[in-house]
């Protein structure tokens, strides 16, 4: 590879490089040489699997191949298939009929993150919640430990403080529209002045441009809501943490009632310290998970999936968590993953040998055919709090939010990229402190991820630099 760093013809199985052995830096010496490194080798791998019967690849690629690697160089009616790689924009062209046809074009890679914003915040952040109103612009609520949490306003390219909203230990906010109703729920952790505990649902006034209370629920030290919908039916279901010292009460779906437009009481469940709901379809039936954390003596305990089944919700399946903090869902392709985040491993009896926040956070896989999940991968985190999923261009990516090795929340945050039948493989570290919870959003300008701290009023947008 040494030779010509212009052009260089050979064979495409001399082309595969070793990872730091490639010559592409010295081709296009630019702050992106990262991405054709690391482009190179995926594409080639594609290549040598087993070709599609409609594309190009039909063409016998290892005798008479010949890969120019660099400027564009003459396609003309030569002996033998000719590609030519262009290092500089990542794309592998065929020579056909006197023409360079596109046969992989380079898509969008991930070279990390920048940071990109600072943001200032009322008070330490638990959940952000970051959503679009139509017509008016791109939202975050931060669920902010003291008094009031804040929204904020994207403008030029950053949030700008939008709107105060009194809450009690606010930790989670969650958007949510019924036609064209927009709303923004958020749960309270704490009770209000006179000692009753809500959480509140806001509605957004198309008039005065602000969110205005629309409906209290009564919720038990609520965590978490969750919005969707079945059957064309809206549902809200609440994270009930604990009544006074009792994690092991129940957590309450609610059905909208088109003609009163209130939210009412539909079916309660069993939760132990319940701290996050995730809802999610598959093909036609509709699951709810539970993130069970604490049953008053350990946080090893079952975390539940239920299922839709003539108008309630059943139970599906149990996983054995520790400390559940957060249930996060994603497609890859036609495959469905469903990740924990495990945030503590404790049991009073047995306290002294393992009472622990380093431990492995699970990702499970959808097995179809036996109709359950099953064990993907477990990944080691730091008391994990949030799994947030995200794609940029073809890859895809999970980061984790760790909050805590045992001795300090100064820990680094982890981007593991999907990488096939290896799974998920960490691929960047954040340094993070007390890091909370994660949202990838996207805005024209590009694609961004953002990140609360429960110990800190900083909140941080990172943007993620393409290429
Ligand atoms: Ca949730
Ligand atoms: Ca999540
Ligand atoms: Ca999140």
């Amino acid at each position: 590879m040494g030779q010509g760093p212009q052009q260089l013809q050979g064979l495409i199985r001399q082309l595969v490089l070793l990872p730091g052995s490639d010559a592409t830096p010295r081709l296009c010496p630019s702050r992106n040489a990262r991405l054709a490194e690391l482009s190179i080798p995926r594409v080639l791998k594609r290549l040598t699997e087993k070709p599609d019967a409609n594309d190009v690849l039909k063409y016998p690629y290892e005798a008479d191949m010949k890969v120019t690697l660099g400027s564009r160089p003459p396609c003309t009616k030569a002996e033998g298939v000719q590609f030519w790689f262009d290092a500089a924009q990542k794309g592998l062209y065929l020579c056909a009929d006197s023409q360079w046809v596109s046969v992989l074009t380079a898509k969008t890679k991930l070279d990390y993150v920048e940071e990109h914003q600072s943001l200032h915040t009322n008070s330490e952040t638990l959940g952000i919640e970051v959503f679009n109103i139509p017509g008016v612009g791109l939202f975050a609520a931060t669920a902010n430990r003291k008094a009031r949490s804040a929204i904020y306003k994207w403008t030029d390219g950053k949030f700008v403080f939008y709107q105060n909203i009194a809450t009690h230990q606010a930790q989670s906010w969650r958007h949510f529209t019924i036609g064209k109703k927009i709303f923004l729920a958020v749960a309270n952790f704490g009770p209000n002045e006179r000692g009753q505990e809500f959480s509140v649902i806001y509605k957004w006034s198309p008039r005065k441009l602000k969110f205005t209370l629309y409906q209290r629920i009564a919720t038990h030290s609520a965590r978490d809501w969750e919005a969707f919908i079945v059957d064309g039916e809206h549902f809200l279901v609440v994270a009930n943490h604990r009544e006074g010292d009792n994690h092991n009460i129940d957590s309450v779906i609610y059905r909208w009632n088109p003609s009163s437009q209130l939210f009412e009481a539909n079916q309660s469940i069993a939760t132990s310290g319940a701290y996050d709901w995730e809802f999610f379809t598959v093909g036609p039936y509709s699951f709810l998970v539970v993130a069970n954390t604490f049953n008053g003596t350990s946080t090893q305990v079952h975390s539940h999936l239920y299922i839709w089944l003539v108008g309630a919700f059943q139970l599906f399946q149990s996983f054995l968590t520790f400390g559940a903090a957060d249930w996060e869902v994603f497609h890859i392709g036609e495959r469905i993953f469903l990740a924990v985040a495990n945030s503590h491993s404790y049991d009073v009896q047995m306290q002294a040998q393992n009472d622990s926040y380093v431990l492995s956070s699970v990702i499970y896989e959808l097995n179809v055919t036996a109709q359950n999940f099953v064990k993907f991968q477990d990944i080691p985190t730091c008391s994990a709090l949030d799994w947030e999923f995200f794609s940029v261009g073809e890859d895809h990516f999970l980061v984790v939010a760790n909050s805590f090795d045992g001795n300090t929340f100064s820990v680094n945050s982890i981007i593991y990229r999907w990488q096939g039948y290896e799974g998920f493989v960490a691929v960047h570290k954040l340094p993070t402190f007390g890091c909370r919870d994660w949202e990838a959003f996207n805005t024209t300008a590009g694609s961004y991820l953002i990140y609360s701290s429960a110990k800190e009023p900083l909140s941080r947008v990172l943007k993620l630099r393409t290429g």
